[in-house]
């Protein structure tokens, strides 16, 4: 019994987090008398500082860069209180933007759409959530987020653990660890970023019983460097926006640092170390980022400086034999994303803090009480947490069943019987500047695949620019009809791997990056995430597609 939708919406953007929010203000801005709503599965904006209150969870990129750029009174009023925020002031960041714009009223939440629908006579999508109810659109705006659907191992007994179990980005709202966790064995499988966040703060727990690490892959990290923000320092780094985001709009990933133009072979072991040594020291994604340019294609240089940070790992580990297990051996530093740390390889000479290292003896099952390894132990937990990352980039379009033009599904692993109908087969993405894709006319897309890779909310507001810029143009037009030719999408999907396949020492490795996820059915062949040629290149792109009458894209 499904209702019918009563009423037909000029825009429906989906999606809560900071790309959708940034979406709904700028059309409610720039189209006054449009009809507009935004969906939301969760019961507040917010998107992934919304969901993500694991402990320890924080900004790797500096506050100062990350808040809306446009918004000058919250600039000024808004005090970031640490350099690198944690979520919680983050989320309430969000909430206040919405707030301070009336946004609320325009969203509906609790409403997670499971399918999309186009029709060629009406040109628009209809959409459904679980519940039945439908809602119309002439446009929608996807900012379903590119890590917002979490995964849990593809092991056997997952369902099976009868102690307190969950996914760290569905971490319960009530749990206090300091209470919760006094005197509990808490096991964690996953060393990502959110995993090497979480282990840290757990283990600092004054009361905790033990805490035992399930790590399948040893990742590099390397020290935050947070610190405070007193309300004088705010008030001099208010003085700095426009230099920070004028920075931002010139490096390639619109963080404030940029790679040191000269190579690691050309200097001197001294210029090298000086160089190594003083970004180490310093707080942020430097020591990523801002190091010699050839750190991530010059397979020797990318050697090097794995050993001086191979090394550093080896200073902060007392048992020597845990500082191996944590160091990465299959994957140089840099070439997957880089968590930063607040104590985390010390976090191991607690004597109630273990190690797992499931190369030596991988997981078996869960099992009622624990972890089952194969050299025959169970680890018994009263806690698991599984911070196994998620279906990166294509799993939220996964979770909703799309009927697009001539009933095309989205996505289908080669396997099913739609497999060679579906518009990203094998869960590859085809898109057109990351923003739009052949067959999915009059859908946009925030932070979709494709769109580059770097400092989200400066991605966000620019594709929110180009997508309005457009939906005037259809406005202005009398165009009820936008989509990407299958020649557009095919040449620009091809520059986008010829971008990745240049950054030859990450595109090797396998991570969410590049797509492989052993836990996501039919997710076994390499794509890739995110447009690599720099964000300065993307937006001249946009900027030539806007400038010849946006050629690649048709219009009826
Ligand atoms: P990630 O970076 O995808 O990390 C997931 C972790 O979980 C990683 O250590 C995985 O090991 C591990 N994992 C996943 N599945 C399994 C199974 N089946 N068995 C054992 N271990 C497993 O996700 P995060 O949430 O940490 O970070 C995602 C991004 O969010 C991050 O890059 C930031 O940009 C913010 P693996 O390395 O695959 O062997």
């Amino acid at each position: 019994a499904h209702s019918t939708a009563d009423e037909t919406y000029d825009v429906l953007v989906i999606g809560a987090g900071l790309s959708g929010i940034c979406s709904l203000y700028h059309i409610r801005q720039r189209f006054p008398s449009w009809r507009v709503k935004l969906l939301e599965a969760g019961d507040d904006v917010g998107g992934t500082w919304y969901w993500n209150r694991y402990p320890g969870c924080r900004f790797d990129s500096e506050s100062l860069s990350y808040g809306f750029s446009f918004d000058k009174e919250l600039l000024e009023d808004w005090h970031w209180k640490e350099t690198y925020s944690p979520q919680p002031e983050t989320h309430q960041y969000i909430k206040h933007f919405a707030e301070k714009h009336n946004l609320y009223q325009h969203v509906v939440f609790n409403t997670r759409i499971s399918s999309a629908r186009w029709s060629d006579t009406s040109n628009t999508w209809t959409f459904a959530d679980g519940a039945g109810k439908e809602y119309r659109a002439k446009f929608f705006i996807s900012c379903i987020g590119f890590l917002s659907s979490p995964t849990l191992p593809n092991i056997p007994g997952v369902h099976e653990f009868t102690g307190q179990s969950f996914h760290t980005s569905r971490w319960p709202q009530d749990l206090d660890i300091n209470r919760d966790f006094a005197n509990k064995r808490i096991g964690i499988i996953g060393t990502g970023a959110t995993g090497i966040q979480t282990i840290t703060s757990i283990s600092k727990v004054p009361d905790i019983g033990s805490v035992t690490v399930f790590q399948r892959t040893a990742n590099w990290s390397a020290p935050l460097r947070n610190s405070g923000i007193t309300t004088e320092q705010m008030a001099q780094h208010r003085r700095e926006y426009d230099s920070i985001f004028q920075r931002c709009a010139e490096t390639p990933a619109c963080f404030v640092h940029q790679a040191d133009p000269r190579k690691s072979l050309e200097v001197s072991e001294e210029e090298r170390l000086a160089l190594w040594e003083k970004l180490y020291n310093e707080p942020g994604f430097g020591k990523w980022l801002g190091i010699f340019s050839d750190t991530y294609t010059d397979r020797t240089a990318n050697e090097m400086y794995s050993r001086f940070m191979a090394d550093k790992i080896r200073g902060r580990v007392h048992d020597q034999e845990t500082a191996e297990s944590l160091i990465p051996k299959n994957h140089g530093f840099g070439t997957r994303r880089v968590p930063l740390d607040s104590g985390y390889f010390e976090a191991y000479n607690q004597a109630n803090v273990h190690l797992v290292d499931l190369q030596k003896t991988p997981l078996e099952r869960i099992t009622p009480t624990g972890i089952a390894t194969s050299d025959g132990s169970t680890h018994e937990l009263d806690v698991l947490i599984y911070a196994t990352g998620f279906d990166a980039i294509t799993g939220a379009f996964s979770a909703i069943d799309w009927h697009a033009k001539h009933d095309r599904p989205l996505i289908a692993s080669s396997h099913s019987k739609q497999g060679d109908r579906a518009i990203w087969p094998d869960h590859r993405p085809l898109t057109f500047l990351g923003l739009t894709v052949p067959a999915m006319p009059n859908m946009f897309m925030v932070l979709g695949p494709h769109q580059p890779f770097g400092n989200a909310t400066r991605s966000i507001e620019h594709a929110v620019q180009v997508i309005n810029d457009l939906l005037q143009y259809c406005d202005e037009k009398n165009y009820t009809y936008v989509e990407a030719t299958q020649e557009a999408a095919e040449s620009w999907t091809e520059h986008v791997v010829e971008c990745s396949n240049a950054l030859t020492l990450m595109n090797e490795v396998d991570s969410w990056m590049t797509g492989v996820n052993t836990n996501v059915k039919g997710k076994t062949v390499r794509s890739v995430a995110r447009y690599a040629g720099s964000a300065v290149e993307f937006r001249k792109r946009c900027r030539d597609v806007q400038a010849s009458g946006y050629k690649g894209l048709k219009f009826a």
